[in-house]
């Protein structure tokens, strides 16, 4: 067996309990109630995505694998090698593997919020490329700014893949785009996934497999509350529901209360009418105009883009 020359670096800035339960709870209170999609992402929650993203309907991932792979020579040539490759929401570092070896970084930062998966996802890396060093890092989007990188000469690119801009709003993705453009500094990159603008029934269908995979990564949002906070949300007794807000561009996922209830959390009471809804997820589509208007506000320039042969998702390369 090869031996592993890798530095494999953890550090934990995972958010405190109370600042959790304050997040959660100010969202429950609100007139629509809403709940951030990171809150999704629990060990089960993102093994649960891994498994949206083999679904028949889901296409977003399978497009976005078949541009990394078809185009990493092209992407390499944009990114440039040896450099330090910086990935928000990292998951299963599965995308990051098929430019590596075109990329050739000098460090790879894998940041999730799901401490176990991310660590398990890290060491896979670790082991099947043993000359990278890297840097797994237990956070959420927000505490970028937060973020300590190794001092280095080494140009920095982040690496946003798979539509994950998508489930901010606009106002949030505008605030996480500086926020980059910060960190990568002057002479940074920003190699980014962007799901694109389609018909509704496609859309529609992505987020509402046959199998039930989607409905029980929502409904495990409020399982992953009940030990949490914790709360006392009956899994059985709300539904999954998603549709696209054609005016809105964006797929919205709600979990609809099936009765009049009331849910203990975090020793309050939060009541529900039949019907009633908390908006867990937002998932924006963009056109290209969009997106380069997005990029151009936040302090980047579109350099170079590439989608797949039926045009249903985008990668873009942007230079500071
Ligand atoms: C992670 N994110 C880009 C996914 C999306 O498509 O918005 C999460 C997801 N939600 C439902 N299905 C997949």
């Amino acid at each position: 067996a090869k031996a592993l020359n890798n530095r494999l670096d953890f550090t934990d800035m995972h958010p405190a309990q109370q600042d959790v339960v304050a997040e959660v709870l100010d969202g429950l209170n609100q007139p629509q109630k809403t709940l951030s999609p990171k809150f999704f992402y629990d060990e089960r929650g993102s093994q649960l995505f891994e498994s949206i993203t083999e679904q028949p309907e889901y296409y977003p991932t399978r497009a976005e694998r078949m541009v990394l792979r078809n185009k990493a020579p092209d992407i390499a040539r944009h990114v440039g090698e040896g450099a330090m490759l910086i990935e928000p929401g990292c998951g299963s570092c599965e995308k990051v593997r098929l430019l590596l070896d075109a990329l050739q970084p000098s460090r790879y930062v894998a940041m999730d919020i799901s401490s176990e998966f991310l660590l398990t996802a890290a060491n896979t890396v670790a082991g099947d490329f043993p000359e990278l060093d890297i840097q797994a890092v237990c956070a959420d989007f927000s505490q970028l700014d937060d973020l300590e990188l190794e001092a280095s000469p080494a140009r920095r690119v982040a690496f946003f893949p798979g539509s994950t801009l998508g489930n901010f709003t606009p106002e949030m993705a505008r605030n996480f785009l500086r926020s980059v453009r910060h960190m990568v500094g002057d002479d940074g990159g920003l190699l980014i996934g962007v799901d694109r603008h389609k018909d509704a029934d496609t859309l529609t269908a992505a987020y509402n497999d046959q199998a039930g995979v989607t409905a029980a990564f929502n409904l495990n949002a409020l399982t992953h509350l009940n030990r949490i906070l914790p709360a006392d949300f009956d899994t059985e007794a709300f539904r999954h529901r998603a549709f696209y807000n054609t005016d809105a561009r964006r797929v919205e996922m709600h979990l609809e209360s099936l009765r009049d209830q009331s849910v203990q959390c975090a020793g309050q009471r939060v009541g529900f009418r039949v019907g009633e809804t908390i908006h867990s997820e937002n998932s924006y589509k963009y056109t290209d105009d969009d997106f380069s208007a997005l990029a151009r506000d936040t302090g980047f320039a579109v350099e170079a883009d590439w989608s797949d042969a039926q045009s249903l998702f985008s990668v873009f390369y942007c230079r500071a």
